[in-house]
């Protein structure tokens, strides 16, 4: 018995590029082969519950605009009905993966136990739905930024009763978390920043910041937590400044709280825009850094300057990105997340499916040419090339002195060399 939420929608399957029908994947073969691994293996897709199931289509100038069987959500019967659809959708897609905070999940109790019980409640609920289903939880969250309490922010409040509370709240998500067998927990700073300087004391919130984290790590360790403690960078909204900037921040925080070893990051394209970067530099940078994680997939609209969460829909842009992931060696507990919503307008439960099902045919499209541009080697090899001239030489290991002496003794004249880029440019654009 289904709650019919979703009408006579078909399972989605692969049809390959030349079908006719929407509700068909054009790129996204799970089973596809690529670079030794299977497709869905490689992308590891989540949906976001929040976004799909808790939004309900508001925006700064207007409220509700979807209606779904499961509004309001304010009780226990709604919260399951709420999962029946989840996980009806998880099936039509195929998703192998989704990703939850405790409100999107679960009312608000009275007190913090009520919450508690209420979140321990439906998870129990899911887990029987992951079991029949076989779906997986890529990362669990807690929500510390829509209740009133946390305007000022959780870890780094001035009230240390909100610091406590938000413990407890990250306790009770990480346990959901573990119960359920996710592989990543993830910490979104939300608001851990601040609006204005006259009122913050930036270096001690900075220091709240860093052993909460510690503290989060030490009982992920003691209740075995296996899977990854993640942090997800992101430089405003809904605070003017906030400390988790972008991933060069985070892992200056992560050094200066000695837990670059514990923590890696889960990077989201939008908020690498919002910082004024590429989502491939982030991509890079973080696996250079040795803290890639897991991203959240979507897009922003380049006008608004704004994280507006839109579905991935340009091949390019994510082919460049997946590139940077196969050059990291792929995803270990990590995933591609859509931490994406329809527009206000999209009403249907069609919507909701067609957006999943395009987002997750751009990502396939794009890791298919990412995989190429890795495999036909040319892009590695130019790179190679414009720094073989270190091979074999010594300048790293000298001075000042001795390098001034050597350029004088050997007449040094050094030649600039194209960078090649419009030639590389092309080149990529042949994958696509
Ligand atoms: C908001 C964040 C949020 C996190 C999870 O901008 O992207 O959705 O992914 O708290
Ligand atoms: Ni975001
Ligand atoms: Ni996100």
């Amino acid at each position: 018995m289904t709650t019919g939420f979703f009408g006579d929608i078909p399972t989605i399957r692969y049809e390959g590029p030349d079908t006719d029908n929407a509700f068909a994947y054009r790129h996204y073969d799970p089973d596809a082969v690529v670079l030794g691994k299977r497709l869905e293996d490689h992308l590891r897709f989540a949906v976001a519950y929040w976004h799909s199931f808790a939004w309900e289509g508001g925006d700064p100038f207007g409220g509700r605009t979807f209606e779904r069987p499961w509004y309001p959500q304010d009780d226990m019967k709604m919260a399951k009905l709420k999962a029946d659809v989840a996980f009806e959708m998880f099936a039509l897609l195929g998703q192998p993966f989704f990703c939850f905070h405790d409100a999107d999940v679960r009312p608000e109790g009275a007190t913090f136990a009520e919450s508690r019980a209420r979140l321990e409640e439906i998870t129990d609920y899911f887990g029987q739905k992951m079991e029949d289903t076989g779906t997986g939880l890529l990362w669990g969250t807690a929500n510390l930024f829509s209740n009133r309490r946390f305007m000022s922010g959780a870890a780094t409040n001035p009230d240390p009763e909100v610091y406590a509370y938000a413990a407890a709240t990250v306790k009770s998500c990480l346990d959901a978390t573990q119960k359920l067998g996710g592989q990543n927990y993830v910490l979104w700073g939300g608001r851990e920043g601040y609006e204005t300087l006259l009122n913050t004391d930036l270096r001690r919130e900075r220091d709240q910041f860093g052993r909460f984290l510690a503290m989060v790590c030490d009982y992920a360790d003691k209740i075995g937590f296996t899977g990854a403690i993640l942090i997800e960078p992101k430089p405003q909204e809904p605070t003017k400044h906030q400390y988790d900037y972008d991933v060069a921040t985070v892992h200056g925080m992560l050094q200066e709280f000695g837990l670059e070893d514990r923590v890696k990051v889960n990077i989201e394209q939008g908020h690498a825009i919002l910082a004024g970067h590429s989502f491939e530099h982030e991509l890079a940078l973080a696996a250079s850094l040795g803290i890639f994680g897991s991203i959240d997939m979507n897009r922003n609209d380049y006008q608004s300057g704004w994280d507006t969460d839109q579905f991935p829909n340009n091949v390019p842009e994510v082919a460049l990105a997946y590139y940077e992931v196969l050059r990291a060696g792929g995803f270990t507990t990590g995933g591609t997340n859509f931490d994406a919503k329809l527009r206000r307008q999209s009403l249907d439960p069609e919507d909701l499916i067609l957006a999943h099902v395009g987002g997750m045919d751009t990502c396939a499209a794009g890791l298919k040419a990412a995989a190429r541009m890795l495999e036909d080697g040319k892009l590695e090899a130019a790179r190679a090339a414009r720094y073989a001239g270190w091979n074999g030489t010594d300048v790293l290991s000298c001075d000042l002195e001795t390098l001034a002496a050597r350029v004088e003794a050997q007449g040094l004249d050094p030649q600039p060399r194209s960078g090649r880029q419009e030639r590389l440019e092309n080149l990529v654009n042949r994958y696509l």
